[in-house]
């Protein structure tokens, strides 16, 4: 059956190649413009829609999904004001690599710069942001524009994937009618037998099939690495934030073959999982290599890197001091390498470069593996000996780690709360993915960016918050009814930004208070009303920790939260920190 009109099957066109190219789900954002493309998403059999009312929670929602999944989720606004609201997720996506399909709708070419209304110059509203930009021409009829849409939209999904995922944005003009109606002799009878595969596209398969092959490392290359890995007395593995970098088991490869351990990040996807013990993963690194005198001294001659900037300040500078020969392996051959000490880099496939480098050693484990080893025992042991008198913030991320369900999703907002996950939760075996807006570290989505990362789990799913970001999202709530997810959230709530009392602008108050800390007095309770969850206050670590085990295998959605101490929390990392020059 031919469509109705133009915009019809223009839309229809673009649905069909979303499904065949492999996205499942589209976050639509209601609005008239984009009226021909809500229409065919909604009604495609094989993609998931999800609505949101605010652009911005919308976008870090896909973000979220497409950073659990490693596929592109689409987003669909109208034109104006509504597509920039997208940017701070576009921005996300492009520095921490995260797959994102953006379309915008746009009122018609001679519109633009003209005063009409909700129109606003829309090209390459996202500069360098984007993996790729496409301004699709005008709907019509015709059996090449057609194919060049279906081969666009194909493209666009294969640009967000591969060995540097990212946004994509494609920008959609319409001009009325915007709805499925009736428009005599705009699509002519007998286009569809004319025209079938520009009509139709290929059916079962995408109209243009995209395969990324990974970059293998040459064979020089791996005897290279592996002969510097065989003479290294000191070999170290660092795993920075990445979503779907190195895996378990290829480090787990790496560590016994060559016996590095394996400085693992948080957001590494290597801190928890069944591959640690196997893989020597240690953690703690924001305390440990802050200790003074240093924990692991002498340092490393040998390093191999993998994933972005590691998290950790203090590892970042051990790794700037350090005159040890620094390899970055990074698949897209990226630069994100911060303090400008990397002496190589090899733009190759993680798992591929530590499998060759695996195949080619054969050190094992020695004193040095032992020590740090050692090191990181005696660390995790003084953590758990940690007793402080009040709840505090890091016994918040110990607990949160420690008591996650295996396997469980685990959302964590910058600030403090990665920090002290970094610092306070031990590697596990359990199968724990744990998420974070680290590309850009905004504060900004991260309620909509975990109910994102759930809606494509069946995990639990924890958020753990400060007060700030589940104030600065808290639109994105509305996603937990309308878009079907449950969630543990452990909101930190320290009235405002505990962080800045680690800057030196906390000895100048004002305007230290009133700019930088910016306690509020919120009261988050009411959120439980309107957003239709459970609000829970705990007081006390076993109170924290019997509403967690409860809450992470219960129906419906509860916040749990911890009413903290900033400053004094501040103290106690810095008491614990105190400890350390004694391991
Ligand atoms: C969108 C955005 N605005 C501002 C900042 C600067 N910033 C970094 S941390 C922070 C405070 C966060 O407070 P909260 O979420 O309560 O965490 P806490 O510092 O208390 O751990 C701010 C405003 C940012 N990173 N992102
Ligand atoms: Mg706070």
């Amino acid at each position: 059956m031919t469509a109705p009109n133009r915009n019809t099957l223009w839309g229809r066109a673009v649905a069909e190649e979303l499904a065949r190219a492999g996205v499942e789900a589209v976050c639509v954002c209601p609005g008239s413009r984009s009226t021909p493309l809500t229409v065919a998403v909604d009604a495609h059999d094989d993609l998931t829609v999800y609505s949101h009312l605010d652009e911005r929670s919308a976008a870090f929602f896909a973000l979220g999904r497409g950073k659990r999944t490693g596929e592109p989720t689409a987003v669909v606004t109208t034109s104006g004001t509504a597509t920039a609201n997208l940017h701070p997720a576009v921005m996300e996506a492009n520095q921490a690599r995260v797959p994102l399909l953006v379309l915008t709708a746009d009122r018609p070419p001679e519109l633009r710069d003209s005063g009409a209304n909700q129109t606003v110059d829309q090209q390459k509203l996202y500069g360098d942001a984007v993996r790729h930009y496409r301004d699709l021409p005008e709907p019509e009829a015709d059996d090449r524009k057609l194919r060049s849409l279906r081969a666009s939209v194909c493209r666009a999904v294969g640009e967000t994937t591969g060995a540097n995922p990212g946004p994509v944005h494609l920008n959609a003009p319409f001009r009325k009618p915007l709805e499925p109606t009736d428009v005599p002799g705009d699509v002519p009878e007998d286009f569809a037998d004319e025209y079938p595969l520009a009509e139709r596209g290929r059916d079962d398969a995408p109209f243009v099939s995209v395969d990324h092959a990974p970059a293998r490392p040459t064979d020089a290359t791996l005897d290279a690495l592996a002969a510097a890995a065989e003479d290294a007395e000191r070999g170290l593995l660092v795993a920075g934030p990445e979503d779907d970098g190195l895996s378990g088991d290829a480090a787990s490869a790496l560590a016994e073959a060559t016996g590095f351990p394996m400085l693992a990040d948080p957001l590494s996807d290597l801190r928890f999982g069944p591959h640690v013990g196997d893989a020597l993963v240690v953690g703690g690194n924001d305390a440990v290599l802050a200790a003074d005198p240093p924990a692991l001294d002498p340092g490393p001659d040998f390093v191999l890197r993998f994933g972005a900037s590691p998290t950790s300040k203090p590892l970042r500078k051990y790794l700037a001091a350090s005159d040890a020969r620094q390899v970055v392996v990074d698949p897209a051959g990226g630069w994100r390498e911060a303090e400008f000490t990397a002496s190589d880099l090899l733009a190759a496939d993680p798992d591929e470069t530590a499998r060759g480098i695996a195949e080619r050693v054969d050190s094992g484990r020695d004193a040095w593996t032992e020590r740090v080893l050692d090191l990181d025992a005696r660390y995790w042991r003084t953590v758990a000996d940690f007793d402080p008198d009040a709840l505090l913030e890091g016994d918040v991320a110990r607990v949160v780690a420690a008591d996650a369900p295996d396997s469980a999703t685990v959302f964590v907002s910058n600030s403090m709360p990665v920090r002290d996950v970094d610092r306070f939760a031990e590697p596990r075996t359990a199968d724990l993915t744990v998420l974070g807006n680290r590309g850009a570290s905004g504060i900004d989505g991260i309620v909509s960016s975990a109910l994102g990362a759930g809606s494509a789990t069946d995990d639990p799913l924890v958020l753990l918050t400060g007060d700030v970001a589940y104030y600065h999202d808290s639109n994105g709530l509305l996603a937990l009814e309308r878009c079907g997810v449950d969630a543990t959230v452990v909101l930190v709530n320290n009235d405002g930004g505990g962080i800045f009392h680690m800057l030196p602008i906390e000895a100048f108050d004002p305007p230290f208070t009133g700019q930088f800390k910016t306690p509020h007095g919120l009261d988050f309770a009411p959120t439980g009303d309107t957003y239709d969850l459970e609000f829970a206050r705990v007081e006390t670590i076993e109170g924290l920790r019997e509403a967690y085990r409860q809450s992470v295998g219960a129906a419906g959605t509860q916040v749990l939260e911890v009413r903290t101490d900033a400053a004094a929390s501040h103290r106690e990392r810095e008491r614990l920190q105190s400890r350390l020059a004694d391991l």
